[in-house]
């Protein structure tokens, strides 16, 4: 039998199910990474599992987003996860040693292995053979805990590349033009897979970018084959013993192919609000631009980062620009440091951040009222970037850098010959901000700061479900929009009761008022519901107001996951016409909820109207039961396992 190479990692990892496409399997993780947003709650819950030692081959908790410490609560959850992580066998990357996917991709990454980690762009993995997957905070508790991950296996899409990249065309093009193809819901329950003679023109970092921006598609991940190229990458990190080569078999069987002529691609923008609204950069005209920012996990490697000090040389931005630089992490601003290239960016005009995730989570850096802001991230939803009215453009920093110096989002063909850049053949090694766990922990105490308040546990599921529509929202809402995150509210990523106040705010701002006026209730949405990050926050925001169920179109992969291990009910609507009948506060009822889910047929009563819906639960017979039973947290008390 001949594999793709996504097949190959399956098969050595399947502890259950067989690899036929739409079924479920579980695979064992290797490792696993969690950042400070999401790690606060992935640790609280791996606590309350009792286990001594994480049981991975290695775990790494990263301090990455909640970096501004504008009161005690973001050094407080520092040293909870750091005192934790020393204590149960995780090392422990301290502020300031860059973001998680550009330090793991650097430091622990290891072609062939499984990686878990509670961040939507875990993907980046697959830029060194990886195969890498964004889960919630929970889901990654278990898999520490030595629980097996369970996926509905996906189907793989061949993306074929030919052909070389133009000058002054990035890999970044190369990803938004996937997203320009197939939209933010293309990639649901799919594996994107790189192939053809166009990979010889792609470097790691090249490499990452893509896989980074997969999750746009809603994939479950993205991968490239571990090659001469891979092996290079990690020599020069000094790694090369973890080097495995990787292929896919000839004639390996793909679901679906897409081809791609490098040649072919031009330097592309994905405008306001989403990343698929993808157009030429050559088609904008007359774009004054406000603001630039360079970095986050998608753009913020050696490469990149060299490129840019390389445009800026000797040049001056404007009066009216602020350009903004993060380094990914302490390898990549260590080395610009020590070869000038930092003084260079230093010199045009650029502020430097720390190498952290900072604005792309709307940590600092919100931009001015209105303004238009250039960005090299991955995500440019409504808000995000902490200015409402602010119009978000995703580029490549080619295109960054073009438009910081003209001032008008510029297509960087015109500034004439193309810088060229090469990977270094040996990084800059120092791992003084990764602290080792501890040989035996037991005398390790954790330290718990007042902000960390428990989480919210669900019920077993009795009798009939009732609730009013709390609210009726549209199509691709995102876990941005579901549960914000803004310096304001990420110091409250382990205070459940207070971000509650803001669930769903940016669409329905008497949404939490509702909740609790009507003790609970439904919510109603179009398709793709709660596409982008991984948070758990936006279920278990909805679980502390009393959310039973959400009746959509379709879901995203990891939040339908995330309802599911908190016991809300994910429903999607058999015909879609049925979304218009519903209305605001209409009352509806499921009777007998448990017996219905058990069946995979769920008819859901609108008393309101006197009509009725017929509704899946889109649930596996496992899912099922962690619905009946109150969550994967009672599934596990009642079954005495870790992972069911
Ligand atoms: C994001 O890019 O939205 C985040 C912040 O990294 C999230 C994780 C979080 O919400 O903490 C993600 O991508 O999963
Ligand atoms: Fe951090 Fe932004 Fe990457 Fe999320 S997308 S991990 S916030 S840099």
């Amino acid at each position: 039998m001949e594999y793709t190479v996504a097949q190959k990692i399956i098969k050595a990892h399947l502890v259950k199910g067989e690899m036929i496409t739409d079924t479920e399997i579980a695979i064992k993780i290797d490792q696993t990474l969690t950042q400070d947003s999401t790690g606060t709650m992935a640790y609280l819950q791996f606590e309350a599992m009792g286990i001594d030692k994480v049981q991975t081959k290695k775990s790494v908790a990263y301090i990455d987003h909640n970096i501004l410490q504008t009161g005690p609560e973001n050094a407080d959850d520092h040293l909870y996860i750091q005192t934790v992580a020393k204590k149960h066998g995780i090392y422990f990357s301290k502020p300031g040693n860059g973001i998680c996917h550009q330090v793991h991709l650097e430091r622990f990454g290891v072609p062939g292995e499984t990686l878990l980690g509670s961040d939507s762009h875990t993907p980046t993995g697959g830029g060194i053979g990886m195969l890498a997957i964004g889960a919630g905070g929970l889901d990654v508790a278990v898999a520490m805990g030595g629980g097996e991950y369970y996926i509905t296996m996906p189907k793989i899409v061949k993306v074929n590349l030919s052909g070389k990249l133009s000058p002054w065309v990035a890999a970044k093009d190369i990803i938004l033009e996937v997203l320009r193809r197939l939209t933010v819901k293309g990639g649901v329950n799919k594996i994107f897979e790189y192939a053809g003679d166009g990979l010889k023109t792609l470097s790691v970092p090249d490499r990452a970018t893509i896989t980074n921006m997969g999750a746009e598609l809603g994939a479950t991940t993205s991968i490239f084959p571990s090659d001469d190229i891979t092996y290079k990458f990690l020599k020069a990190q000094h790694r090369e013993e973890d080097f495995v080569e990787l292929k896919a078999d000839d004639g390996a069987v793909y679901d679906e192919t897409v081809e791609i002529d490098l040649s072919k691609i031009e330097p592309l923008v994905a405008c306001p609000h989403s990343p698929d609204k993808v157009v030429l950069v050559s088609s904008l005209k007359d774009i004054k631009v406000d603001q630039v920012l360079i970095g986050s996990c998608t753009n913020s490697s050696y490469v990149d980062m060299m490129k840019v000090s390389k445009i800026l040389l000797g040049k001056n931005i404007p009066e009216d620009m602020s350009l903004a630089i993060a380094p990914g992490s302490k390898q990549v601003l260590n080395m610009l440091s020590k070869n000038g290239g930092l003084g260079d960016m230093i010199d045009a005009g650029a502020r430097i951040l720390e190498s952290a995730c900072g604005p792309c989570i709307g940590m600092g850096q919100a931009p001015s009222t209105g303004a238009v802001s250039l960005r090299t991230f991955n995500r440019n939803f409504k808000g995000r970037s902490g200015t409402t009215s602010a119009n978000v453009y995703i580029v490549s920093p080619e295109v960054a850098v073009a438009s910081a110096l003209k001032g008008y989002i510029t297509d960087p063909r015109e500034l004439g010959e193309a810088v060229k850049v090469d990977m270094p053949e040996e990084f800059v090694i120092n791992d003084n901000l990764i602290i080792s766990p501890a040989e035996d922990g037991k005398d390790i105490i954790v330290k718990r700061g007042p902000n960390i308040k428990p989480f919210p546990k669900a019920k077993e599921l009795i009798g009939n479900v009732t609730g009013k529509i709390l609210t009726k929202l549209g199509d691709n809402i995102t876990t941005d929009d579901i549960m914000p995150s803004n310096a304001k509210l990420l110091p409250f990523r382990s205070n459940i009761p207070y971000l509650a106040e803001f669930c769903l705010t940016p669409s329905d701002a008497e949404f939490p008022a509702k909740a609790k006026k009507y003790d609970g209730g439904i919510i109603v949405a179009g398709s793709n519901y709660g596409q982008g990050s991984s948070r758990e926050h936006a279920a278990l925001a909805p679980l502390y107001l009393g959310v039973k169920v959400v009746l959509t179109k379709s879901f995203a992969r990891i939040h339908k996951a995330n309802l599911i291990n908190n016991a809300i009910i994910p429903l999607v609507f058999n015909d879609v016409k049925d979304y218009e009948d519903i209305d605001m506060m209409d009352e509806l009822v499921i009777e007998d909820a448990a017996n219905q889910i058990k069946k995979g047929l769920v008819i859901v009563k609108n008393i309101t109207k006197g009509s009725e819906y017929k509704t899946l639960p889109e649930v596996t017979q496992r899912e099922k039961e962690m619905l009946i039973h109150g969550g994967l947290i009672n599934l596990m008390k009642n079954k005495k396992k870790v992972g069911v």
